[in-house]
């Protein structure tokens, strides 16, 4: 009796977790970063161990008139770091993260939210792909 409980309950977990793991990115929700993938391969960084993980940097660039406000931005985040870059435009277009090569459309009221890892050091372009287009920042990923 208690096994077949056991093993119910086991299966439950693997569903939430699976559900959990799908639901990425779909979202809204502004609370915690979207990439939440159960996976237990993480590396864990050579330097400073945190106990817990780390908050997300992220990285909020505006775009309007076709220039990036305050200019380029140059965010620079460690390699591990989990970064959530948030992009708003006045015009539509799609967010491009170069060397990640990660994309979003982007609209007026409402912005590109592109959650990921940094896991490739480098300096990266991000553009909005417009007309024209926008070189909008740099992201340098360190070591
Ligand atoms: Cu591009």
């Amino acid at each position: 009796m208690t096994k077949v409980l056991a093993a119910c309950a086991a299966l439950l977990a693997a569903a939430a977790l699976a559900g959990c793991g799908s639901s990425e990115e779909a979202a809204p929700p502004d609370t915690t970063e979207p990439e939440t993938t159960h996976t237990t391969t993480t590396e864990t960084p050579p330097t400073e161990t945190a106990p817990t993980a780390p908050a997300p940097v992220t990285v909020r660039i505006a775009v309007r008139s076709g220039r990036p406000v305050g200019g380029i931005a140059r965010p620079k985040v460690r390699q591990g770091d989990r970064v959530v870059l948030v992009v708003s435009a006045d015009t539509a277009g799609d967010v491009h993260l170069h060397g990640y090569d990660l994309e979003r459309r982007v609209a007026p009221g409402a912005p590109a939210r592109i959650g990921f890892r940094a896991t490739i050091p480098g300096r990266f372009e991000i553009e909005l792909h417009a007309h024209p287009e926008v070189h909008i920042g740099e992201l340098t990923v360190t070591p």
